[in-house]
């Protein structure tokens, strides 16, 4: 089977020219002018843009909150729908099992024959015996090599400790097994919640109140200290304001390997969605909290000086009827999280290259090159390259519309972006050359998707 996506303009992380794709046996065979005349299908991108499928290192598929289950792997087709081909999920260890048994588990059990896009997986270390600190070199040989520890979260099982921190980082940096890191600080945000909730003060905008930038930014440069001390890279998830960012840059400017994601809701979203009255504001509850517009641009600027080098979705599934009303007499028993698996690649292009503050060329690094660089998946995805997977989008650049639940696929009972403005929309994706968009309308299907064996070190790939 050969597709020839022919007379669109390629966009790349460093380039951006016209050129024709030939497609074969599911990889990139050709790249260049009057391609396959005698290709199987024909797609014109004339006046479109053509794309590395996104890669989403940072999307829960089985976080658990309070009790409350995120939606799962067959919700993963709003991922492809967004023209996202690839997603990195964390999944945390069990307790009384290891690092690898734990991911290897979950995978067979959930994400096997039932993922809509390629796949793999972050661990998250739950419980630090020294036998589970010694087995994460094993992780880099298993192909998951990035893990993560939550620095939030006090009193719930996958909160960690400096100790588990620290042995965590010494030990990763042996095998190239890059720590990434949930920072905000969990003790100071479990004295301001219950001060807050003394003074009556339980409405969703308080979660916000309770865990304002400094207690993200204390815990980023704790972190980055701690990754100092084990001489070792760490990476800083969804960063959300000018503090932590700054820590982030002091640490790069000493020549410390310490990099950073950002989302795309802490890009275009502000905490005055948490105050929207009737409860809508728990439609906004993730953690860290969304900021003030300051932050905004912060985070842009961050963007493009690098410090940031991803953007991620953070999708978190939770339904706004029933789950998010579990918190509806207490902010702080609103599962925490958003969904936004579909959304990644419009709202980079509306708000980011439209608006002028990411250059195409910046879109497609954070939203696919240099996530698959992270997690050692480069050039094979994240880039348009003869011998890289055939993942691939056409952009429509001229469409316009809104954001709004009625076209997600991420079975959940809203979208965080609902009726904002949307210019441009993904038209055609390919996953491994297979059209699983075709004009705008998803028509792949649970099973498409492949694991993926993400090489150690993706951290220092770009150092
Ligand atoms: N924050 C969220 O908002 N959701 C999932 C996990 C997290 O830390
Ligand atoms: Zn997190
Ligand atoms: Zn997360």
């Amino acid at each position: 089977m050969t597709t020839l996506i022919k007379n669109g303009t390629l966009v790349t992380a460093d380039a951006e020219y016209i050129a024709d794709i030939l497609v074969e046996d599911g990889k990139i065979q050709a790249i260049g002018q009057d391609l396959g005349a005698s290709a199987d299908q024909v797609i014109d991108a004339q006046g479109k843009y053509v794309l590395p499928g996104g890669v989403d290192q940072h999307v829960h598929f089985s976080f658990e909150f309070n009790g409350a289950k995120v939606r799962g792997f067959e919700s993963s087709k709003a991922a492809a729908a967004g023209g996202t081909t690839t997603v990195i999920e964390f999944v945390n260890q069990i307790r009384g099992k290891g690092l690898v048994d734990s991911v290897e588990d979950y995978r067979k059990a959930n994400a096997d024959g039932v993922a809509a896009v390629d796949y793999s997986f972050h661990a998250v270390m739950t419980d630090p015996r020294p036998e589970v600190i010694e087995e994460i070199p094993d992780l880099a040989k298993a192909g998951y090599p990035v893990m993560k520890l939550f620095m939030a979260y006090k009193g719930m099982f996958f909160h960690a400790d400096d100790d588990a921190i620290l042995k965590s980082l010494l030990k990763a940096k042996e095998a190239g097994v890059t720590v990434m890191v949930h920072a905000e600080n969990a003790d100071a945000i479990d004295v301001l919640q219950r001060q807050l909730i003394a003074e009556g003060k339980t409405e969703p905008y308080y979660h916000a109140v309770s865990r304002p930038p400094i207690v993200e930014a204390e815990a980023t440069r704790r972190a980055i200290y701690l990754a100092q001390l084990a001489d070792a890279p760490l990476y800083i998830a969804h960063v959300t304001c000018r503090e932590a960012v700054e820590e982030i840059a002091a640490a790069h400017s000493k020549g410390q390997p310490v990099l950073g994601e950002t989302c795309s809701h802490y890009l275009v979203l502000d905490e005055s969605n948490l105050a929207k009255p009737d409860f809508e504001g728990a439609k906004y509850v993730c953690s860290p909290a969304l900021r003030t517009p300051d932050h905004l641009e912060a985070l842009w600027q961050a963007i493009n000086q690098g410090w940031l080098n991803a953007v991620s979705s953070d999708h978190c599934g939770f339904d706004w009827k029933v789950q998010k009303h579990m918190g509806v007499d207490d902010f702080r028993n609103i599962p925490n999280g958003a969904p936004g698996l579909q959304n990644r690649l419009e709202v980079l292009w509306t708000y980011g290259v439209e608006k002028g503050k990411i250059s195409r060329q910046k879109l497609v690094d954070v939203f696919a090159a240099t996530p698959a660089k992270n997690n050692g998946l480069f050039p094979r995805k994240g880039s348009l390259t003869v011998g890289a997977d055939a993942d691939i989008v056409v952009f429509d650049p001229s469409w316009r519309g809104v954001f709004t639940v009625d076209d997600m696929l991420h079975d959940v009972d809203y979208c965080s972006y609902e009726g904002m403005e949307k210019i441009g929309r993904v038209e055609q994706v390919l996953l491994r050359g297979k059209q699983v968009v075709k004009d705008a309308v998803y028509v792949g299907e649970n099973g498409d998707g492949q694991l993926l064996q993400c090489e150690p070190y993706g951290l220092l790939y770009q150092q």
